[in-house]
C-alpha cells in the first residue's frame, strides 16, 4: 500500500521534471528563430483612446510565424481586429495587410491576425499561428476598431 502511492508521486516529481526541460528548452530552440517586437502607440488622428502594449513577431526555425499582442486602455469587452501590415506605423497608417502569398485571399491563414476581445478593464491578448515565415515585409501590427479605423500601431524591429 505504501509502494503504490510513491510510485505515483515519483511519476509526478519525473513529470514536472519533463515539462520544466520543456519549458526551458522554447528559448533555447528559440536560438534558431527570429524575433522581432515592439510597442503599441495610438494614432491619435483616428482615437482619443491612451491606448498602451506591446507585440512580438517569433520566425520559428522550422518555418512558422507567431505573433502574440497584449493592449491595455481600450474599450471593455470588445472584440478587435488585429493584422501584420506592410508598412511602418508612420508611413500611411502602416498601410496594407502582409499576406504570405500576395495572389492569395484575405484570411487568416495568408494573412496574420492576432485578434483578441477585450475583457472588462479594456485589456486583450491576442494571438497568431501561421505556417511559413513571415518576409521582411512583415513590419507592423495594426490593431483596428470595429468598424475597420486603424486605432493603434507597433513597429516590430
Ligand atoms: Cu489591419
Amino acid at each position: 500500500m505504501i509502494a503504490r502511492p510513491r510510485r505515483i508521486r515519483r511519476t509526478g516529481a519525473v513529470l514536472l521534471a519533463v515539462l520544466a526541460a520543456v519549458t526551458l528548452a522554447v528559448p533555447a530552440a528559440a536560438g534558431g528563430a527570429q524575433v522581432t517586437r515592439g510597442t503599441f502607440h495610438a494614432f491619435s488622428a483616428n482615437t482619443a483612446l491612451d491606448i498602451s502594449g506591446h507585440a512580438v513577431m517569433v520566425r520559428t526555425a522550422d518555418g512558422r510565424t507567431f505573433v502574440s499582442v497584449h493592449l491595455e486602455g481600450l474599450a471593455a469587452n470588445t472584440a478587435y481586429g488585429s493584422h501584420i501590415h506592410k508598412q511602418a506605423c508612420s508611413d500611411n497608417f502602416a498601410g496594407t495587410h502582409y499576406r504570405f502569398d500576395p495572389a492569395g485571399p484575405a484570411d487568416d491563414v495568408n494573412e496574420i491576425w492576432p485578434a483578441f476581445t477585450t475583457n472588462g478593464a479594456g485589456i486583450g491578448n491576442g494571438n497568431a499561428r501561421n505556417d511559413g515565415t513571415a518576409d521582411s515585409t512583415a513590419v507592423s501590427v495594426v490593431v483596428h476598431a470595429p468598424g475597420g479605423v486603424k486605432i493603434t500601431c507597433a513597429d516590430l524591429g
